[in-house]
């Protein structure tokens, strides 16, 4: 068996040994293929057995440069030293309860943290849940609990996850949607905002025309939440124009409906802010966080005004999981690690690097239409050049390049033509360097 020890002390280097994926590897794909339904894919069948810093290594010894972070989870860097002690001991306390037989400090803890440091100095409440889809639902629920009301408001290019009610939030019918109706009602769908696709409109026009088929197609009457992400992220890391997310928090506000901010992508520390809502100070009444908040291990939560949280009844959420203590230790030594290796700064500087890097990319390459995001959350939309017309084809053919040469990389988008880059923050310079080199060069020959 391979060494596999993970962590930052893993040799922090690009090495291929075999093809990608390996002969190893291709033994697992198919032990997969008669064991796994086929409905669940994988993008890079390099099978992992370690990882660390900004490496994963795959089971044919392959070290890979991750610019994924298992989208956008192992923000710290996988196995990072603190969540991996916390975790230790935790395990070796006990490994479960259930936070509503026995409650436990952790979950307490987080909650506390999180109280502290979302965005806005209010009195807040949190509650903890599972996956991300979990808590965007639990949201709703609390939101529908405090307004008395049942309509909920996601724009165009939105994912909220694959539960009934988030696949109904979820603008994608392939692959998340296709088939697998009916979905929950009382879901509509507003127009985001796009710069790229909607010939720049302004922030606070685009919210207009937004906010404009909220009052005809629904109203405000009947609205309890509008829920959006601040950077969507599976849509396409579409950032909306300034000033369009704090004329809908406005709007919110006037109208007694909950502005619900799905960060489950584009928090805790990705985008050079805790959270990208931070950016243009915007105050969300609920915040749905998961992902990057436990390195890996599954927690989410809801955070948002005590009132509108202590709106449903005692006993009114919950869940066997909810808040896992292993889950919870994990996240004290994420927001640890955050803290004391500044990955807050760490972001911004790995996204002015991918940003400068790129730019000079696309100033000589007009099939790099746009090119956007924020902290370590950036991507390119590609195009047929000088037109917007995607180009999912060229998006695929990049990807599966950078895959075969020991570089992950992730696409997503609407059209399937948006390449994004999620580095972990552990990730040393010299690999995102590589990384950043050996796109170019993959640009360069796809020409
Ligand atoms: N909200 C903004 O990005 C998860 C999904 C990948 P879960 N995104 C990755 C896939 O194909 O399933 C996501 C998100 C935003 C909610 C979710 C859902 O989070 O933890 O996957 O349920």
């Amino acid at each position: 068996m391979t060494d596999t020890a993970g962590g930052p002390s893993l040799p922090q280097e690009r090495r291929l040994v075999t093809e990608i994926p390996g002969p190893r590897s291709l033994e697992l794909a198919a032990r997969k293929n008669a064991a796994v339904s086929r409905a669940v894919g994988t993008t890079l069948p390099a099978y992992a057995v370690a990882a660390g810093g900004g490496v994963l290594v795959d089971v044919d010894g392959n070290s890979l440069i991750d610019l994924g972070s298992g989208i956008a989870v192992a923000t710290v860097g996988n196995s990072a030293p603190k969540v991996v002690e916390r975790v230790q001991e935790q395990v070796a306390a006990f490994t479960h309860t259930c936070f509503m037989i026995n409650p436990y400090e952790g979950y307490v803890e987080v909650a506390e943290a999180l109280n502290r440091l979302t965005p806005g100095d209010h009195e807040k409440r949190s509650a903890l849940f599972n996956s991300g889809a979990e808590a965007v639902e639990n949201a709703v629920k609390i939101a529908r609990s405090h307004t008395g009301k049942q309509a909920v408001v996601a724009f165009d290019h939105a994912y909220h996850g694959r539960t009934n009610l988030t696949m109904a939030l979820t603008a994608k019918s392939m692959p998340y949607k296709s088939g697998f109706g009916p979905f929950a009602g009382e879901v509509y769908r507003a127009p985001m905002s796009y710069p790229f696709r909607d010939g720049g409109l302004d922030g606070p026009t685009a919210a207009k025309r937004a906010i404009e088929v909220i009052e005809k197609q629904v109203g405000a009457a009947n609205l309890a939440a509008v829920v959006i992400e601040p950077i969507q992220g599976e849509g396409g890391f579409v950032v909306p124009a300034p000033g369009f997310l704090p004329a809908l928090v406005e709007w919110c506000r006037a109208n007694d409906v909950v502005f619900i901010a799905d960060e489950v992508q584009s928090g805790f520390a990705r985008t050079g802010d805790l959270f990208a809502c931070e950016h243009e100070g915007v105050v969300p009444d609920l915040i749905v966080t998961a992902k990057g908040i436990a390195g890996g291990l599954p927690l989410s939560a809801v955070t948002g005004r005590a009132e509108i949280m202590d709106a449903p009844h005692g006993g009114g959420l919950g869940g066997t999981y909810g808040g896992n203590p292993l889950a919870c230790a994990a996240a004290l030594g994420v927001l640890e690690t955050i803290e004391s290796e500044g990955l807050v700064d760490r972001a911004r500087s790995i996204g002015k690097t991918m940003l400068d890097r790129l730019g000079a990319v696309q100033a000589n390459d007009p099939r790099l239409g746009d090119l956007r995001g924020r902290g370590a959350m950036i991507a390119v939309e590609l195009v047929k050049p000088g037109t917007t017309e995607p180009d999912a084809a060229l998006t695929a053919q990049v990807a599966a390049a950078a895959h075969r040469q020991g570089l992950i990389v992730l696409t997503c988008g609407t059209f399937g033509n948006v390449l994004r880059f999620l580095p972990p923050l552990s990730i040393p310079d010299h690999l995102l360097t590589e990384a950043l080199d050996l796109l170019e060069r993959i640009f360069e020959e796809t020409k």
